[in-house]
Order: C-alpha cells, then sequence, then structure tokens
C-alpha cells in the first residue's frame, strides 16, 4: 500500500505532497507520511520544505473516522512539533479548506501561502471538540487572542483575504498555486527568511476579561455545550503559561471532550447529514434534470423564503400571485429580508442587490411554461392544491419537475392531480425557508428516480440539508412532533403550567419549549390542522383542549400578543398569563382531571420518549430509510440540541431498554392508545 505522503526535492525545496482523497483527512498513514517526510527533510539538501496537497482542498482535519478508535501513533502534536522544529523555513500552501488539524499543519509551519479562493477555519467546536493538536496555543500566538476566540468558538471558516488580514496567511498566490508556491519558497530561500516557529512567540496584548465576557455568551450561544468552555479555557491557558504547559492543558480537556457523550453525538450528526443525503436504492449513475429557472406559486411567508434560498444560489425565480396586490406585498417583504440580511452583516449590499435582482413576480401561470421546477406554496388546502396541480401540468413544458412545499398533505393524491405523477415531488422548507437548513423530500409513490436525484442535490446546492421522506401524514418531523406536543399538553392540564414545561425542554436543551414554538407558529394552525379532521381523528381531547380554547378566545400566539403566555408588543418578551392558568384549571375539572406535581425528568421522557417511539414506527415503515436520517431532520429543523445527536441516537445513549422500560410505564399510567411501544423498539429492547 503506498503511502498517501509523497516526498521529492524539486531545487532548493523538499516538497510534501498529501494525497489522500476525498478531502487529505490527518489519517494515521498521512500522520506517518507527514513524520517520515520532514525526517527526510532534516538529512537532505534541500533549503525548505513546501506542504501541498493534490484534490479539491489542503487537508481538512483529522480523520474523523479514527476517533472513538484505539488511537494509533504517531499522534498530531508530535507531528507538528516535528515540522515546527525544522532547522529550515517550511511553507504551507493552502486550497480549498484548511480545517482543524489542516489548518493546525499550517500553524506548525513557519509561513503560509493560499489561492485567493481558500478558506481556513478551526471547526472543531461543532465536532463537540476543541483545536486539540496546538492550534489553541498556536492561533492565539499569531492572530492574537480575540480573532483566534471568535474562530474557535464559532467554528466558521473564514477566506483567505481575512486571514491575511489578520496575519494567519503571509501571501496569496495568483495562478497556479504549486508553481507560485514553489517560486515563494524559493524567494525566501534568497533572503534568508528567518525560521519563525509560532510556539516561540509570545501572546500578543489582549483584554484578559475577553474571557469570562465570552463564557457568558457562549453559555447563551451554545446553551449546554461543554466544547466552547473549554476552548475558552485553554486560550487563556495560552497567554498565561508556556506552550508545552499549555499544550498539555489542551491535551487534556481535547481528551474529555473526545471521550464525552457530547462530541459522540455530534460526530453521529456530521456522518449523518452526509448518509442521509444517500438513497439507497437509486442506481447511482441517476441522470438528473437541469434546474436553471424555477416558479414559486405563493409568496407568503414561505414562498418568499424559498425564493431567496434559490436566488442566494444564483437561480432566477418567477413569484406567482392571484393579483398585483398580493405579488407587491410578497416582494416587499423579500426587500424587507434582504435589507434585514444586510443589516445583520450575513450579505453586504452588492450581493444582496444580485440576489434580489434574481427574483422576478408574474399573476400569470404562463410565465412558467419554460421554467425547470414550480414549487407550490400556498396554505394547507388539499383541493387549492390539487387545482394549482392540473393547472400546472397544463401550463408547464414537459421535464419540467412539479413540487409542493406542504407540511402535511398527501403527496400522492396531489400528483394524481395531474398526468404526469412521476414528475411530482415534496419539497417540505422550514420556516423561515431562507434561514432554516433542513428540507424534507418526499418521494411519492409515482416520483421517477431521476425527479429524486435531483432534488437531493438542488438540495445541497441550496445550501440546505436534504432528508428524504416517503409519504405519511406529517412526513417525518411533523408526524413526530404529534405525540411531542400530545405529552406537552398532557402535561400542562396533568398539573405543570406551561412555563415549568418548556423551562424544563430548554434546560435539557431543546432550542425552545413546545409551547413557545406553538405560540411562534401560531395556534391556529394546528386548531385548523385538526378542524380538518373528523373529531374521531383528533386523537386525545385533553392533549388540545386547553389550545382550541385559546384559539377560540383569539389568543393565536405572538401574532395576536397573547396565546400560552402574554407577549410585551414592543420587546416581545413573553410572560405568564394568570388567563392561561384559569382556562388550564377549568379544563382539567371539565375532564375530572386532579392536578397533581409532575417532575421535570418526567415531562422530559414524556416528550423524548414520544418523539423516539413515534420515530421507531417511522424507520420499521421505511418512511425514513434509517434512524439517522430523523436525526438530522431534529437537529436541523426542530431545534433538538445537537449535543444530543437526535432522538434516535440519545435513544442510544440512554439505553433502548431503559426507554423500552418508561415507554411500558407511561402505557401503563396512560393507556395504550398513546404509549404502545412500538415494534421495533420491542424487538431491540427484548433481542
Ligand atoms: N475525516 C474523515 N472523513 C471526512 C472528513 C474528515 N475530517 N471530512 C470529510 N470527510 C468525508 C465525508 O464524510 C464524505 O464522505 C467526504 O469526505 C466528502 O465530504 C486535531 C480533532 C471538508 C468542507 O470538521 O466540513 O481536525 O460521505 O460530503 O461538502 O484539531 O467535509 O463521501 O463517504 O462533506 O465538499 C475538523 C469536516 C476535524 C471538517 C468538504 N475538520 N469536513 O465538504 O464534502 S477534527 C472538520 C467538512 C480535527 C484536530 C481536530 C467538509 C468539507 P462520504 P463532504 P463537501
Amino acid at each position: 500500500m503506498s503511502s498517501p505522503v509523497h516526498y521529492a526535492l524539486e531545487g532548493n525545496i523538499g516538497v510534501i505532497t498529501v494525497d489522500n482523497p476525498p478531502v487529505n483527512a490527518l489519517s494515521q498513514p498521512v500522520r506517518e507520511g507527514l513524520f517520515d517526510a520532514i525526517a527526510e527533510a532534516e538529512g537532505d539538501a534541500s533549503k525548505a520544505v513546501l506542504i501541498i496537497c493534490e484534490g479539491r482542498t489542503f487537508i481538512a482535519g483529522a480523520d474523523i473516522t479514527e476517533f472513538g478508535k484505539p488511537p494509533a501513533e504517531p499522534w498530531l502534536p508530535a507531528v507538528f512539533d516535528r515540522i515546527e522544529a525544522l532547522d529550515k523555513p517550511v511553507v504551507a500552501a493552502i486550497h480549498g479548506t484548511a480545517l482543524g488539524g489542516g489548518f493546525e499543519t499550517t500553524l506548525a509551519a513557519h509561513y503560509r501561502c493560499a489561492v485567493p479562493t481558500a478558506k481556513v477555519g478551526l471547526p472543531e467546536v461543532k465536532l463537540g471538540l476543541l483545536p486539540g493538536a496546538g492550534g489553541t496555543q498556536r492561533l492565539p500566538r499569531l492572530g492574537g487572542v480575540e480573532a483566534a476566540l471568535e474562530l474557535m468558538t464559532s467554528g466558521s471558516p473564514i477566506p483567505v483575504s481575512r486571514a491575511l488580514e489578520l496575519g494567519l496567511v503571509d501571501q496569496i498566490i495568483e495562478g497556479d498555486l504549486r508553481e507560485g508556491a514553489l517560486a515563494w519558497a524559493e524567494e525566501l530561500v534568497a533572503k534568508h527568511a528567518p525560521v519563525l516557529r509560532i510556539s516561540e512567540q509570545a501572546v500578543p496584548e489582549h483584554d484578559a476579561a475577553v474571557f469570562d465576557r465570552l463564557r457568558g455568551m457562549a453559555a447563551k450561544r451554545a446553551r449546554g455545550q461543554i466544547a466552547p468552555q473549554s476552548i475558552i479555557d485553554c486560550v487563556e491557558a495560552a497567554t498565561q503559561m508556556p506552550f508545552i504547559e499549555g499544550s498539555r492543558v489542551e491535551r487534556e480537556k481535547f481528551m474529555q471532550l473526545m471521550q464525552g457523550p457530547q462530541s459522540a453525538a455530534m460526530r453521529h450528526l456530521f456522518f449523518a447529514e452526509r448518509q442521509a443525503a444517500k438513497i439507497d436504492d437509486l442506481p447511482k449513475d441517476t441522470v438528473k434534470r437541469s434546474v436553471e429557472s424555477v416558479g414559486i406559486i405563493g409568496s407568503g411567508t414561505m414562498g418568499g423564503g424559498i425564493a431567496m434560498s434559490f436566488a442566494n444560489a444564483g437561480i432566477p425565480v418567477t413569484l406567482i400571485e392571484i393579483n398585483d396586490e398580493a405579488l407587491q406585498r410578497g416582494l416587499s417583504i423579500v426587500d424587507r429580508n434582504y435589507a434585514g440580511s444586510v443589516k445583520r452583516g450575513k450579505l453586504s449590499e452588492g450581493r444582496a442587490e444580485k440576489c434580489r435582482a434574481l427574483i422576478s413576480g408574474s399573476t400569470d401561470y404562463d410565465s412558467l411554461a419554460d421554467v425547470d421546477l414550480v414549487i407550490e406554496a400556498v396554505f394547507e388546502d388539499p383541493d387549492l392544491k390539487k387545482t394549482i396541480f392540473a393547472r400546472l401540468d397544463n401550463v408547464c413544458k414537459p421535464g419540467a419537475i412539479l413540487a409542493t412545499n406542504t407540511s402535511y398533505q398527501d403527496v400522492d393524491e396531489i400528483a394524481a392531480a395531474t398526468e404526469r405523477p412521476q414528475d411530482v415531488i415534496g419539497l417540505h422548507f422550514f420556516s423561515p425557508a431562507n434561514i432554516m437548513k433542513l428540507l424534507e423530500v418526499v418521494r411519492a409513490d409515482k416520483t421517477a428516480n431521476d425527479v429524486l436525484a435531483t432534488c437531493m442535490a438542488l438540495a445541497r446546492k441550496i445550501s440546505k440539508v436534504p432528508v428524504m421522506s416517503g409519504v405519511c401524514y406529517g412526513f417525518i418531523g411533523n408526524r413526530m412532533l404529534q405525540p411531542y406536543f400530545r405529552e406537552a399538553q398532557l402535561c400542562v392540564i396533568e398539573g405543570a403550567t406551561p412555563e415549568q414545561v418548556d423551562n424544563a425542554m430548554e434546560s435539557w436543551g431543546m432550542a425552545m419549549g413546545p409551547l413557545r414554538v406553538a405560540d411562534l407558529a401560531g395556534i391556529d394552525v394546528g386548531y385548523k390542522a385538526r378542524q380538518a379532521l373528523p373529531e374521531e381523528q383528533r386523537g386525545d381531547p385533553r392533549s388540545y383542549r386547553v389550545a382550541d380554547v385559546l384559539a377560540e378566545m383569539g389568543r393565536l400566539g405572538q401574532k395576536t400578543g397573547a396565546g400560552f403566555y402574554r407577549y410585551d408588543p414592543d420587546t416581545r418578551k413573553h410572560a405568564n398569563d394568570p388567563l392561561v392558568l384559569e382556562v388550564i384549571e377549568r379544563e382539567a375539572a371539565a375532564f375530572g382531571i386532579e392536578r397533581r406535581e409532575i417532575p421535570d425528568e418526567e415531562i422530559v421522557d414524556r416528550l423524548v420518549y414520544g418523539l423516539v417511539n413515534e420515530g421507531m414506527r417511522i424507520v420499521e415503515e421505511g418512511i425514513a430509510q434509517r434512524p439517522g436520517d430523523i436525526d438530522v431532520v431534529y437537529a436541523f429543523g426542530y431545534g433538538f440540541p445537537v449535543w444530543r445527536g437526535g432522538p434516535m441516537h440519545y435513544a442510544d445513549s440512554v439505553g433502548i431498554k431503559r426507554v423500552y422500560e418508561r415507554v411500558c410505564e407511561f402505557r401503563d399510567r396512560f393507556g395504550a392508545e398513546a404509549w404502545t411501544p412500538a415494534p421495533l423498539l420491542v424487538q431491540l429492547a427484548t433481542e
């Protein structure tokens, strides 16, 4: 087996080339290859050394697939110390993304150059880790404490133009990187450039108060996560102790995180996200249709956000509305959203204008005659949707993909409203659609393979995380949400307050508690969905009676200033409302419920195990391809804490047997209708 690292002398320069596709991860053979190459350079005639990579990117980090396995030598810090110790200039030449251990490789080098399109970053925090190969000690020395903390606690890569400003990169190479980097290395040799070892540099002046300030911000921004706090501790150590000792602190905290459940959960999501993009029974060579233009029916909140997602990816969009007034209203929402993105510094003025220019409006369906994809995003009226699809069937060109953004409706029925059901698919975006990453791609019975393959790839093009779902009421996410909300409202009528339920779930890690989510989404959404169902299909009336009463009182949530909470008209801050407690007590009495103290642990278990049990059914029915897909749906679409890995991973981390026993206990206490353990849960727990 040849080494993925190649060493050769080119003129005065010893060139180390890493070639480990797909992303030149620092696997054991790569570490060994680097170690041996430096050993060779130590003893040969080279005057300087160049580290460069083949393929689409510079080293994108340690090999995450090796984590959790017995570690193999050489260790990364040892490799980097040997690179840094070399007594001739070492230059790192960056293209693509130098991330994590990849960026740390460049920090062990003495000089860094890059092509203009390259990015550098330390995303370890997104894996529940910290830069464990010298990054927390070298980066503050090179770029300063503030920049180092921002890069490591955000985990977001930066363009090399910004890295140049921060002094993290020394030279931008226009044209061919290898040629330019070799020439630059020769130049450094010619002018006897010194060997600049970052570990020997002092940490620049900084405001020591930054550490506690950032600990507070990280506790809010990454509630429940340990890694950001550990990163801050390591950088603080870098300012207080020599490199060797600071590296010891880094190593210790890295190993704690590596062996902890949070990183295991976030690494699970890293691979689950990439797995979710793959359709097991779809031939790999399925030819995709081209999507160069898109039409969207309905310019409401969803339609406008979906339009921005495509325009932001450079795909022109035509927004269709029933009349001019509605169209102008829709387009002004888009304008406001772009202005907001510019104000928050998310987009530059120029870029926002360029994207906005790709969105046009019309009230004439004929303007969709040549588009490649149409997405219907009107309100949840099944008959209206079928009418629209029948109309699209007449207007759109052969081969156009017809998609519905429904959150619940039967996509097979919608497809049956056309003569081309093979071209129909569900594309379920999440609000706000220009922000939320998740996209449920709903495969209907007759959806053609090339339509499915096209939409899965298109999702990544518009920076969404695609997950395929089969057709059922509410698909993956919203179907699982039913037992979650059922239990939330049952806990309220049985004795908890809305605030207790929300605080219990938020302390456990949910981005927002269920009753606050209901107020944000609008209590009328659930109310209308229930009204559309025959009474016997609405479930246990105790689980929605309070919500129905609030809706009939006009308390629809934030949009009416009151729902389960009341909201300050200026700050939108929520507050408990004694009126709601009165409604709860009155309805509980009407059901003959004696309200009781409910421990937070019971609230969490009922809501989360409700998700898990339904998730098991969704896997066994094949609505989701694999449990990991469900975890991706909940982490990217429903504010499930990434450091718990998603409902299904969480069930594994708690222990399937424990989940099963608790579900059986709930069945015995609250009834089999809500709590019959899913066959897959029974099987996994008993076998
Ligand atoms: N290790 C192993 N496999 C990796 C990998 C990695 N670091 N990065 C990507 N892959 C696989 C991925 O699973 C997929 O496999 C294929 O490569 C293409 O990836 C000590 C501890 C680089 C921006 O967190 O962010 O260094 O599905 O589909 O969209 O301090 O991959 O084809 O079988 O994502 O073009 C820190 C992780 C590690 C970067 C490319 N580094 N990677 O995105 O392709 S921790 C990261 C990415 C660390 C040190 C610490 C992205 C990418 P498959 P892809 P892409």
